[in-house]
């Protein structure tokens, strides 16, 4: 084949499987219904492919939730509690996202993209069996449609790498699971297909020798069937690295690599090339920006001439950008002109698939545009704005640092005078029904922005009133502006377009819309002042400022791809900087930055992540070193997996750091200390997830255990993150059985309240 791409998204152009999907899961919609929504978007999908020139189809790449539990299913692996659930699709959505008795599977991110995953449970129990329904009806569906359907399946290297084994090393399962994939091979070859696509990110992550020799030696087997379709396995978000040599060495026919994160040099040099046909990855699947034409062709021809033969195709599915920038408005022609989306990148690949095919003058028009569009790109004043560049180029280390901690900490203690184990709250209170209504409402012009205003200044009145009523000793606003806390910001930023249709699946039925970051970023004006001086104007209490730090922000955006991911990110916290002082001269005592996603853009080679540590770092403490000593600045850090960057944690030099601990049973306090970290910090001491109100003793509980990790000096007393998402009346249970707890423990210590 000569023109593909890696995957589909599958949540449907208008989001039409997560709306059915939800309908399903509320008793709305019926199986069969729902099974005819993902049979209608699987037509659309291959039909567009197939007019616009490709020529192999991934098949398979739909799930009504999630790809590595569909794998787990075609493999016989969910998790032996969900077995009495009769129906399949229930059981499926049972593992997914449990019931009132079952708990589901673990979630993650998938690689260093913003999808995430659920993560499949390998026990000595588990039987694997081949259950190839879904794959193989899904094949013969677009068989019967005419569609050259290529079926992709994860491999077992990555199936077992990414899944948790609680008996033995993951791929010790390797001789359970691969004759199951033989045997599909099989299957599958009786449908007629001439490809199969075995997916294999796990290999452009650090691999161990054994690990690769593993890899070897399946392939090794697979290939060496005699009666099975041609085998593609396919590689993205990096380079394979030595994994390359080792799959070239195997009988498989063709390799996907990712030539956007990954290295041409480095394909183009590993001997044995010559024999395999190169799904070559030059079309960026996973960020919006138009490709340049010429310099994929480059690649390409370079490829060309050494590789057996090439084929044009994605660097990796694209299930990570949105479909279409048809119906994106709001775009101006020059910003349009530089992105592709989805389908525009399907066009890209079948263009360049004409040029290889028949030459550079029979794309004539669509190089033209191409350079035009780089040209304008070049060239806008937006994406270079001197005054910026001129404060970054003069920023020195000074403006990265503040005075010793303890230092801060005193004169902290003498301006906000708190009582010992100090109780706050994260930041988010409930979305109501009334600042949903209110927001729609101001959308589609029923009330203008002052009534809006009012609405939402109603709000936080009420959500000051309650944080007043119940005793908290560091009040919020309780965010009912913020519809979400990059989108927030970004919609204020120069520098940033807004989507109005850009979804992204999350993960399962939900849904992202990344902003998408084209220039310099500029602060017009300021962003949160009007609201918090609102709510401090309410109560003598400290409010606690909440803005998102400049990490996070790049993490849930598609970012600039003609400069670094560290001058963006000092950009961004410049503009930042200048809301923590006007948030200071506005009388906030206390302004917390929240990083939730350090963790996420962390590289996924050992190699490349110190130094992907020192910016995220020094982009933070850019961010939050412009204020004075008296001014506390407080973190908030989500989502468990910290063991990889807990050394960044003290270089970030918060005074305070909230972080997720309820479920870890605060274990977190002690990785903190075993790195020596010795700032303040607020370890959740609830689980926010689950409905359930937890006791004043349990909660008193976690505090005597907090107590015996971290001095008293240092101890803040907050819940999980998440507020947001739970009713008002669990919040407010919950809370005053915080405080309650607290103030109990201080009782007990003889601190007074
Ligand atoms: N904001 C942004 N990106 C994120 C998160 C975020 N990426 C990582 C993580 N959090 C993903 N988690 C979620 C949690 C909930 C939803 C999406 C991602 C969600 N989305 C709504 C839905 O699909 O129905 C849509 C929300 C909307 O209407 O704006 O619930 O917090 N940027
Ligand atoms: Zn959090």
């Amino acid at each position: 084949f000569t023109a593909t791409v890696l995957g589909s998204p599958r949540i449907g152009p208008r989001r039409e499987l997560k709306k059915a999907v939800e309908s399903y899961w509320a008793g709305n919609l019926d199986a069969s219904a729902l099974e005819s929504v993902g049979r209608d978007l699987r037509r659309r999908t291959w039909t567009e492919l197939v007019d616009a020139g490709i020529d192999s189809v991934p098949v398979n790449t739909f799930s009504f939730y999630d790809q590595m539990l569909d794998t787990a299913v075609m493999l016989g692996a969910l998790p032996e509690r969900v077995s009495g659930i009769d129906s399949e699709l229930d059981r499926y959505f049972a593992a997914a996202r449990g019931t009132t008795t079952i708990a589901p599977l673990e979630m993650t991110k998938w690689f260093d993209t913003n999808y995430h995953y659920l993560v499949p449970e390998i026990t000595p129990a588990s039987r694997f069996t081949l259950n190839a329904a879904k794959v193989l009806g899904e094949v013969e569906e677009a068989l019967a449609l005419g569609v050259p359907a290529r079926p992709v399946v994860i491999g077992p290297v990555t199936f077992l790498l990414l899944s948790k084994s609680d008996d033995r090393a993951p791929l010790d399962h390797l001789d359970d699971v691969v004759p199951l994939y033989a045997e599909l091979l099989g299957l599958l070859a009786d449908t007629g297909v001439k490809w199969v696509q075995i997916d294999e990110p796990a290999l452009v992550a650090d691999r161990t020798a054994a690990e690769l020799e593993a890899t070897r030696s399946v392939y090794d087997r697979l290939a060496a069937l005699n009666h099975r379709p041609a085998i593609l396995v396919a590689s993205y978000f990096g380079d394979l690295g030595d994994a390359l040599t080792a799959l070239v060495e195997t009988g498989v026919e063709g390799i996907a690599v990712d030539l956007v994160a990954g290295s041409l040099d480095h394909v183009v040099a590993t001997p044995g090339i010559e024999g395999k046909h190169i799904a070559a990855g030059v079309i960026d699947g996973r960020n919006v920006w138009r490709s340049d034409l010429d310099g994929s062709l480059t690649a390409l021809e370079t490829l060309r001439d050494r590789a057996g033969s090439v084929a044009v195709s994605t660097s990796c599915s694209l299930l990570h950008v949105p479909y279409t920038l048809d119906g994106e408005n709001g775009l101006d022609p020059a910003l349009r002109s530089w992105l592709a989306f989805g389908s525009e990148k399907i066009r890209e690949v079948a263009t360049l698939a004409t040029a290889v095919r028949s030459g550079h003058a029979a794309i004539g028009d669509q190089l033209a545009q191409s350079r035009a569009a780089a040209e304008t790109r070049a060239s806008d004043p937006r994406l270079h704005d001197n005054a910026i560049r001129a404060r970054l180029a003069a920023l020195t280390d000074s403006e990265r640092s503040r005075t010793p901690a303890p230092d801060r900490r005193t004169a902290q203690d003498s301006e906000l005078s708190l009582p010992k184990l100090p109780t706050t709250t994260i930041g988010s209170y409930p979305q109501t029904t009334a600042i949903r209504v209110a927001r729609a409402a101001l959308r589609k012009g029923e009330i203008g922005q002052a009534e809006y205003v009012r609405r939402m200044r109603a709000e936080i009145a009420d959500v000051v009133a309650l944080q007043e009523d119940l005793g908290l000793d560091v009040l919020v606003h309780g965010e009912p502006e913020r519809n979400d806390m990059v989108q927030y910001f970004a919609e204020q930023f120069d520098g940033f377009f807004a989507t109005a249709n850009g979804w992204v699946q999350s993960y399962g039925s939900r849904c992202v819309r990344p902003p998408i970051l084209y220039g310099d970023v500029r602060r017009p004006k300021p962003m949160t002042i009007e609201w918090i001086s609102y709510a401090q104007s309410l109560t003598d209490k400290p409010v606690k400022a909440i803005l998102t730090g400049p990490v996070t922000i790049l993490a849930w955006s598609f970012v600039r791809d003609d400069q670094s991911l560290a001058e963006s990110a000092d950009q961004i916290a410049l503009a930042i900087r200048d809301e923590t002082a006007d948030l200071e001269t506005s009388g906030v005592r206390v302004i917390q930055v929240d990083e939730p996603a350090l963790r996420e853009l962390l590289p996924l080679r050992a190699a490349d992540q110190s130094a992907y540590l020192d910016w995220a770092v020094g982009a933070f403490r850019l961010a939050t070193s412009g204020v004075a000593d008296t001014t506390a600045i407080h973190t908030h850090l989500c989502y468990s997996e910290f063991g990889d960057v807990i050394g960044a944690i003290a270089g970030l030099d918060a005074d305070v750091t909230s972080i997720e601990a309820a479920r870890s049973h605060m274990e977190v306090l002690d990785d903190l200390n075993a790195v020596g970290f010795d700032l303040g910090v607020g370890p959740g001491v609830y689980d926010i997830h689950s409905p359930r109100v937890p006791s004043v003793d349990e909660i008193a509980g976690s505090l005597r255990a907090a107590l015996g990790a971290v001095p008293a000096e240092r101890l803040w007393v907050n819940p999980d993150c998440g507020l947001k998402t739970r009713r008002r009346a669990e919040v407010e249970s919950s809370l005053r059985n915080m405080v309650d707890a607290a103030h109990l423990v201080r009782a007990e210590h003889g601190w007074i309240s």
